[in-house]
């Protein structure tokens, strides 16, 4: 590849950081949806904000193939690389006015992330990595916890959108048995960074998509964190448990015998 991780992260930082601008900027307009369903939103500015992280993807680098949310139905061709994007992850969130979203950009080689950006403008955060330099939050390297006993952790989890009736909260609710605290915040891009920051230990969802996860799990493992593909479906949909590592196996433990059980 032509361009070194470095190069690729600045470009990924860039396009992340210039779609949540673009939100920013267009705050006034948080009502503009494109389709409104029960667990679900399709904003207006989704689609506008991946539009500009394309085009700072593409004048930067216009070598390799873009997978975004709102694109995810078109097929990509064969490439050694890909983009991928989640313009707004926490879109219901951003719906209602909570603060609680960003915008994230990676480059993956072979399913493995090779630079990612999280950027979270109303909160002022910004989480970067890539596979040779460190995971920072705004320019500060961060760490996952120590924390080794589940019943001390903090465990962030969603419910998967498609299915929010029982299996979402069968999960729950062995969550709930084994965290200090259980945490829904609805985007898993900062889930997963909070993990990777040492705010929280472990971050689990039985449904959730390659552009929510693409960013987040390569700032987590850089790190020092696990991620850990429990089981993947069509359409890029998977279940995923990230964790500070050292309590990774114990979680596993409850939660991966509940995918078997009704
Ligand atoms: C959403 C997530 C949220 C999760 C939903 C959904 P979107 O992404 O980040 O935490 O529970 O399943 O995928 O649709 O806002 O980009």
């Amino acid at each position: 590849m032509k361009y070194t991780p470095a190069a690729l992260l600045a470009i990924a930082s860039l396009a992340a950081r210039r779609a949540g601008e673009h939100v920013i900027a267009n705050l006034d307009r948080r009502d503009e949806t494109d389709s409104l369903s029960r667990h679900d939103v399709k904003h207006r500015l989704d689609v506008e904000s991946q539009e500009v992280a394309t085009a700072t993807i593409l004048a930067a680098c216009p070598d390799y193939p873009i997978l975004g949310e709102e694109t995810c139905d078109t097929p990509l061709p064969d490439a050694p690389a890909q983009w991928v994007i989640d313009p707004i992850d926490g879109t219901v969130n951003f719906f209602h006015g909570l603060p609680w979203w960003c915008s994230s950009v990676a480059i993956q080689a072979n399913g493995r992330s090779l630079a990612g950006a999280v950027y979270a403008p109303q909160l002022g955060l910004l989480f970067e990595a890539s596979i040779d330099t460190p995971a920072l939050c705004n320019g500060i390297p961060i760490t996952v916890s120590h924390i080794a006993d589940p019943s001390l952790a903090l465990i962030h989890t969603g419910a998967d959108k498609s299915d929010v009736s029982g299996r979402s909260f069968k999960f729950m609710r062995a969550i709930g048995a084994i965290a200090q605290r259980m945490r829904i915040t609805g985007a898993a891009a900062l889930d997963i960074c909070m993990v990777a920051a040492g705010n929280a230990e472990a971050y689990f969802e039985p449904g959730i998509y390659l552009w929510d996860i693409a960013a987040a799990r390569l700032i987590l493992e850089r790190a020092g964190g696990k991620c850990e593909i429990l089981r993947s479906y069509e359409n890029y949909r998977m279940a995923v448990l990230t964790t500070n590592a050292v309590i990774h196996d114990r979680i596993k433990e409850e939660l991966d015998p509940l995918f078997d059980h009704p």
